[in-house]
């Protein structure tokens, strides 16, 4: 099976971040846990300071995204702060938003929690002239980022029912777990799904639920569609905690192999319930280079380079299955949950 939805790597997609080589090596400095204002390490004077504010900090998914933008960072001479809240929170991450723009960073590089909500904290970096790059979740109003960058969310979740209903011999129920409304990823994700069960005449959506991108809450939400569906065939859980929690259900209810499951994403949980089977099939993303495209662009933003900028970009998935997860070419991609950088 190829490694990547399209076929071709990612490589191609890559950029080489020869502008910024004159101005040396820095490393990238961080700061994790909770929200607060940014702090930097003993880093000197970097000419550029972005910050990134992930989704959550403590989600492998967004700890891989800071690992290759601080590599790329480091590359660019640019000084890179992490700040952000460890849940998923709106009303959390917008004072976030707020007291980071009174520290005056170069860009702000960000996950916005909500399609929304988050419009007006980033707007006031737009009206200062500061670049948003918006990486992995965006907003719909898309006019005051500089570029938006994910991967191909809609396509995911298209695959993962392809996946069931081939496993489960095109017929049967399925449900979804999905994280929080309003969020441009996730969103797509079951979008995607939805759309192309209904390929399939012989499948029943019965389910789709929210999460609020906790593990428990998607592990109980597993547990109470096995018990009140006994038809249920496949769950489809839209990101990492929705995926191991749709598993860890699967797995207490001993249906493994009975009923189906597609994920999303990669953290070590999950790539151990691929390994026993329990996870049939997971969607992979590249954080890292999503990290490493965001620092990229807000560099070129600054710098004038405007010509390299790709406003929208989706990268493709990388598709990880119980069979094929040993390979290098697919493991390679594996999120971690060290921060680096
Ligand atoms: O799936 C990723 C990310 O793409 C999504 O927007 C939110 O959830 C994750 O961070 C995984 O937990």
């Amino acid at each position: 099976m190829s490694n990547t939805s399209s076929g071709k790597g990612w490589g191609w997609r890559f950029r080489l971040a020869t502008a910024g080589a004159a101005v040396g090596l820095m490393s990238a400095t961080l700061m994790t846990g909770a929200a607060g204002p940014a702090a930097t390490s003993a880093s000197a004077a970097s000419k550029y300071t972005f910050v990134l504010i992930p989704g959550l900090t403590v989600d492998p998914f967004y700890i891989t995204m800071h690992n290759g933008a601080a590599v790329e960072a480091a590359k660019l001479g640019v000084t890179l702060k992490w700040v952000g809240t460890t849940t998923w929170s709106t009303p959390l991450q917008i004072p976030v938003v707020n007291s980071v723009l009174a520290s005056k960073p170069s860009a702000l590089l960000i996950a916005p929690t909500d399609l929304h909500a988050l419009f007006k904290p980033m707007d006031a970096y737009y009206t200062a002239g500061i670049p948003v790059v918006s990486v992995d979740t965006t907003l719909s109003n898309q006019s005051i980022l500089t570029a938006a960058i994910s991967s191909d969310n809609y396509q995911g979740g298209a695959l993962a029912a392809d996946t069931i209903a081939k496993l489960a011999h095109d017929k049967g129920q399925v449900a979804v777990i999905n994280t929080v409304k309003g969020v441009s990823t996730t969103d797509l994700r079951q979008a995607g799904f939805l759309a192309e069960m209904k390929k399939y005449p012989n499948m029943q959506v019965v389910a789709s639920d929210y999460d609020n991108d906790l593990l428990t809450q998607a592990e109980a939400i597993s547990r109470s569609l096995i018990l009140s569906h006994p038809n249920l065939v496949g769950i489809f859980g839209t990101n990492l905690y929705s995926a191991q929690g749709a598993g860890q259900g699967v797995a207490a209810a001993k249906e493994k192999g009975k009923i189906y499951v597609a994920g999303y994403d990669a953290e070590p949980a999950e790539i151990t319930l691929l390994r026993q089977g329990v996870i049939n099939i997971l969607v992979i993303q590249n954080p890292a280079a999503e990290g490493a495209l965001a620092v990229q662009d807000a560099y070129w933003a600054l710098t004038g380079d405007k010509s390299m900028i790709k406003k929208s970009v989706l990268l493709p998935n990388v598709v990880a299955t119980t069979a094929n997860m040993n390979e290098p070419s697919v493991s390679k991609y594996f999120y971690s949950s060290t921060l680096k950088g």
